[in-house]
């Protein structure tokens, strides 16, 4: 099939953790340089004066193959010497940075503050850990996702998901900045020329709408020529990972496979579901297939399979 022999051009949308998987497994089953990655900035924060992008770094962590393979954020054997000196300074210690991870988000600020976009910055450090896959910010403005919950009025992004362990009542999510910001450097590019877009099973709300929220982008998927696929991040009305039903529920959306088809509307050609979820009635052409990515095997599985449909999308 034309996509799959020929596949050269692939854009995947993707947040943290449960999107980094499927970045993993389609990485793994395309040519070097036929994937495109737009990563969500709507988490990044100022920490101690240091620019944290956390899910660019959950997706360059993994495309280098050192992510922490139990929390998928982080290094794998990260240390916490630079932590544990911080509690001995009476300093709270509840967003885990790793020694090693340390040395990532120093490098960035310190290019930042000479100057260079974070999409530069970005790509400085794939290139340095020989990742041939391209990783694009969505947005090099700021674009923070806000969020106003019952018991702490209003949270920036880490302390809900992180200091909070996203318990709090969410009342409503705010992405601050996203009248101005604008589509990182090669972005709209990258959509215009794909062959397919694929939206990953990260978080819809906080993962996948920040980056739909720099207005150009969502025009641009809204008006694509390639088919695009979203995976679920919801299995029989359960989150594969984090507060996708709690939010969704708290935002009163239904928070199923039909309410992610809802949530994504026209923006998706197809959805792929689990097969506990191969009764869902959806509006969009619906694929069933098992979509749990325990092991790297079923990473590079999903993505073959996803490849597959787009291609008979297309
Ligand atoms: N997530 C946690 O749940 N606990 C942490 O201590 C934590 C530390 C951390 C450090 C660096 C980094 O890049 C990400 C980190 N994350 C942590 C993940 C982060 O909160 C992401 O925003 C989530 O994965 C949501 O995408």
């Amino acid at each position: 099939m034309a996509l799959r022999s020929g596949v050269t051009r692939v854009v995947a949308l993707a947040g943290g953790v449960g999107g980094a998987k499927l970045v993993e497994g389609l990485a793994a089953c395309l040519p070097g340089g036929a994937l495109t990655v737009i990563g969500n900035t709507g988490d990044d924060f100022r920490h101690y004066g240091l620019h944290v992008s956390p899910d660019l770094d959950t997706l360059m962590y993994t495309l280098a193959g050192i992510a922490h393979p139990i929390n998928g954020w982080g290094i794998a054997d990260d240390t916490r010497q630079m932590l544990s000196m911080l509690a001995r300074y009476g300093e709270e210690t509840w967003f885990g940075l790793g020694d090693r991870d340390l040395a990532t988000n120093i490098l960035r600020t310190h290019w930042l503050a000479q100057g260079a976009p974070l999409s530069a910055v970005t790509q400085r450090l794939c290139a340095r850990l020989g990742i041939a896959t391209r990783l694009l910010p969505m947005t090099d403005d700021p674009l923070a996702t806000v969020v106003y919950t019952l018991e702490h009025g209003r949270l920036a992004f880490q302390e809900y998901f992180v200091r909070y362990r996203w318990q709090p009542t969410v009342q409503r999510l705010v992405y601050e900045g996203a009248e101005t910001a604008r589509p990182a450097e090669g972005v709209l590019a990258a959509l215009e020329a794909a062959e397919a877009i694929i939206i990953c099973p990260s978080n819809p709300l906080l993962s996948i709408e920040p980056i739909l929220q720099v207005r150009a982008i969502r025009q641009a998927i809204m008006v694509r020529r390639a088919p695009c696929l979203a995976v679920s991040p919801i299995i029989a009305g359960a989150a594969l990972k984090g507060p996708t039903v709690k939010l969704m529920t708290e935002l009163g959306l239904r928070a199923d496979v039909a309410g992610v088809a809802e949530y994504y509307g026209g923006l998706i050609d197809a959805l792929v579901v689990d097969h506990a979820d191969g009764d869902v009635r959806i509006p969009q052409r619906r694929f069933v297939t098992d979509i749990r990515m325990m092991t790297p095997a079923d990473r590079r599985r999903l993505a073959e399979e996803v490849l597959l449909m787009i291609g008979d999308l297309a």
